[in-house]
């Protein structure tokens, strides 16, 4: 190439094609900004209004009560499309208002969308109101930092995801200090109504905010947001409310299509198991998603495993006259039997690879490890109550925590009224191995909730699962099954008769069409002590060489690939149907506030149902409260919704578990999900789980 000029780099970055190939601003981006999102049907009228709909029950709690008595009777709210209102409705409708807005804890795709929606409606009713966004989530209503969101942050971020435009934060406004500072914030800025998107524990938030807040006639509506799928709302008769939070949808498409990809790859070079934690902190609903999208061969749904009862531990003590308590919820190291069962007979098989899915929150299912978390969890709210320095900041070390604890086992000794941790829970802590100790003696977040992305689930139970498979090696149950045209090919070209080896080596020569080693053919030793001992080899003969390949194809390797599925799906752009949930979800957050509702979380019924069913309306947040343990004490907050393994999406993936695990002759059966796709035809327009659930309506 000599005497070829190189172009300089000055010439090339003005060069329109690179310019246009590095642009931040690519087609998709142009599309998704420029989309706007079909309205419901009220919206579509010049006005709307809110109808009570009493037909919706709910049993309220005695605390939520006595602590919120301005918003507890508040019901739900049906919002309604209007011609022509009298002028006195217009006036208020068309008020210019100030409007703040928030976005707390973990981002969801489809939060810009609710900002749009927000935005498009409050300066359609009025293009004089205000919109503020509180900057890095409620810490910036407790600091008073705000932004204005104009016309063109607006449509900068339509369609988009991430809460890249004003950030998000974890803060709770939980002290009498942070609500007079919050107030305050709202008196200066002069809203009218603050809204709140976030998950189970902000809008917690948001229902104290309304109750404190009432009195200066500032609104305050909550969005329901989180891609764990945990906010889902009923009545006390069941019939749903609100179906799903926003964010699930795109979150778990994101993780089903990272996960399929696995699947191709896992059988392509058939040598891996991919272990794929996904995010849900408590809720396994993203889980079941993702097995209904991919056929993983392995999901695990922490509700699930709760409900396991050891039919044969009760019976064993019924014989003996005792209750066997440990019986009920399954243990770690049962939960690591199973998993090994499906390994083992996928290997069988030929299939010594797979993908096995795990909750991001399993262990929470897991009784002994539960027990574990809430005495820590009380442990710590203690110390740090009667202590001047931070449980975490004083016992820096896993080494400072462990002696702490033992300090607290012997004072139990000393003293009989002292329960909360004794010898034995110390005993069972040392069994742990330290990283997962380390793991459940984290720092809680700041609503008292244990923090599960933090630790290695995944890790604690591929130990157990690898020590057990060791096991099972050693006593010749996990073996990779030989397909029998490839035993037969390979021994005939070595000049052996097959059907004069077979039944020496396998157990089940007869019939299979994989064939697996006897049961006491381990080593090389073993398997040459079969063949002398049938005669097929002298003693001092060495073992065939293709008799030695085929044993060395049935020795499995357990090679594991771990992946964590959480923050990515999370940033991931909202699926179309996140995008149009979200968008209508703050036209009804501004239905609300023109309405002058507080203490309502903005919804959408009927999301199971196609778009045309569609119903916004409000539901009124202090009746889902109730008292939970957090830090140690008892909280009002709203209650998670966990997957209900009564529900229709449970029973159909449970049904079809055994064929999903393929551990049969033959193809898995994966599903291709594909990508999040924003245009085209080939999107799905909703979640399998609500699909399936709408088929049963009571439960979901
Ligand atoms: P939200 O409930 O706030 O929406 O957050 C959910 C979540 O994404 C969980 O799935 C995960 O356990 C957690 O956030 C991770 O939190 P962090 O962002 O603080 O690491």
């Amino acid at each position: 190439m000599a005497g070829k000029k190189r172009i300089r780099i000055t010439e090339l970055l003005n060069n329109p094609l690179v310019q246009k190939a590095t642009s931040n601003i690519n087609q998709e981006l142009i599309e998704r900004r420029q989309n706007l999102p079909p309205k419901c049907e009220v919206f579509h009228k010049p006005y709307t209004t809110l109808a009570v709909n009493d037909t919706f029950h709910f049993l309220t709690d005695r605390e939520a009560e006595k602590q919120l008595p301005d918003i507890i009777n508040n019901t739900v709210q049906i919002i309604c499309g209007l011609d022509s209102p009298e002028e006195s409705f217009k006036a208020i409708y068309h008020k210019k208002r100030h409007i703040g807005i928030v976005f707390s804890g973990g981002p969801a795709p489809g939060g810009h969308n609710v900002i749009a929606g927000l935005y498009d409606a409050a300066t359609n009713a009025n293009p004089d109101t205000r919109l503020y966004g509180f900057l890095m989530g409620p810490d910036g209503i407790i600091e008073d930092e705000a932004i204005e969101i104009t016309k063109d942050l607006v449509d900068a971020y339509r369609n988009l995801g991430g809460f890249t435009m004003i950030k998000t934060g974890r803060a709770k406004i939980d002290t009498k200090e942070k609500m007079m500072l919050s107030k305050a914030t709202c008196k200066n800025l002069c809203l009218d109504a603050l809204v709140i998107v976030g998950g189970d524990d902000s809008n917690t938030n948001a229902a104290f905010l309304a109750q404190e807040m009432i009195q200066d006639g500032v609104q305050v509506i909550g969005v329901p947001k989180t891609i764990d799928g945990d906010i889902q709302v009923r009545d006390v008769d069941g019939q749903v409310l609100c179906a799903m939070s926003f964010g699930f949808h795109t979150a778990a498409r994101a993780f089903a299509n990272a996960v399929n990809n696995l699947g191709t790859d896992s059988s392509s070079d058939v040598k891996y198991w991919h272990i794929c934690k996904v995010m849900g902190r408590v809720a396994s609903h993203l889980a079941l998603e993702v097995a209904l999208q991919t056929h993983a061969n392995m999901t695990l749904i922490g509700e699930d495993l709760a409900n396991y009862i050891d039919n044969e531990r009760i019976n064993r003590a019924e014989k003996e006259g005792k209750i066997d308590y440990n019986a009920y919820g399954m243990t770690l190291r049962h939960l690591s039997r199973v998993i090994c069962d499906g390994i083992v007979r996928r290997a069988a098989v030929g299939k010594n690879y797979g993908v096995l899915v795990i909750p991001e929150g399993v262990l929470e299912f897991i009784n002994e490890i539960q027990i574990f978390i809430i005495k820590l969890n009380t442990i710590i709210a203690d110390y740090n109550k009667t202590h001047d320095t931070d449980f975490h900041h004083y016992f820096s070390t896993l080494e400072d925590k462990q002696e702490y604890l033992r300090q607290l086992a012997r004072r139990s000794r000393e003293d009989t009224s002292f329960t909360i941790w004794n010898n034995r829970d110390d005993e069972l802590f040392n069994d742990i191995p330290n990283f997962f100790q380390e793991g459940l003696l984290t720092e809680r977040d700041s609503h008292g909730n244990f923090q599960f992305s933090q630790v290695e689930t995944e890790k604690v139970l591929l130990g157990l699962v690898q020590d057990y498979l060791n096991i099972l090696k050693e006593n010749g149950t996990y073996k990779i099954g030989i397909e029998r045209s490839f035993y037969q090919k390979s021994i005939k070209k070595s000049g052996l008769d097959p059907d004069y080896f077979g039944p020496i080596l396998f157990k089940n020569y007869d019939d299979a069409e994989y064939l697996l080693l006897k049961k006491t053919i381990i080593s090389l030793k073993t398997l040459k002590h079969a063949l002398v001992k049938e005669g097929a080899i002298a003693e001092e003969q060495d073992i065939p060489s293709s008799i030695n390949k085929i044993y060395q194809k049935s020795v499995p390797n357990f090679k594991t690939q771990i992946h964590f599925y959480g923050y990515d799906g999370r940033g991931n752009d909202p699926t179309r149907f996140d995008c149009n949930y979200t968008y209508n979800l703050g036209l009804t957050v501004f239905s609300l506030i023109a309405n002058g509702a507080t203490g309502q979380m903005a919804a959408i019924r009927n999301l199971e149902m196609e778009f045309s069913d569609w119903e916004p309306i409000g539901i009124p947040i202090a009746p889902l409260m109730h008292l939970e343990e957090r830090k140690g004490k008892l909280s009002l907050v709203l209650e998670k919704s966990l997957v209900d393994t009564n529900s229709v999406s449970f029973r159909v993936a449970k049904a079809f578990r055994e064929k999903w695990l393929a551990a049969q002759p033959g193809e898995d059966h994966f599903r291709r999900p594909g990508p999040v796709r924003f245009t085209g035809k080939s999107e799905e327009d909703r979640p399998i789980t609500l699909v399936l659930n709408s088929l049963d309506r009571f439960h979901q």
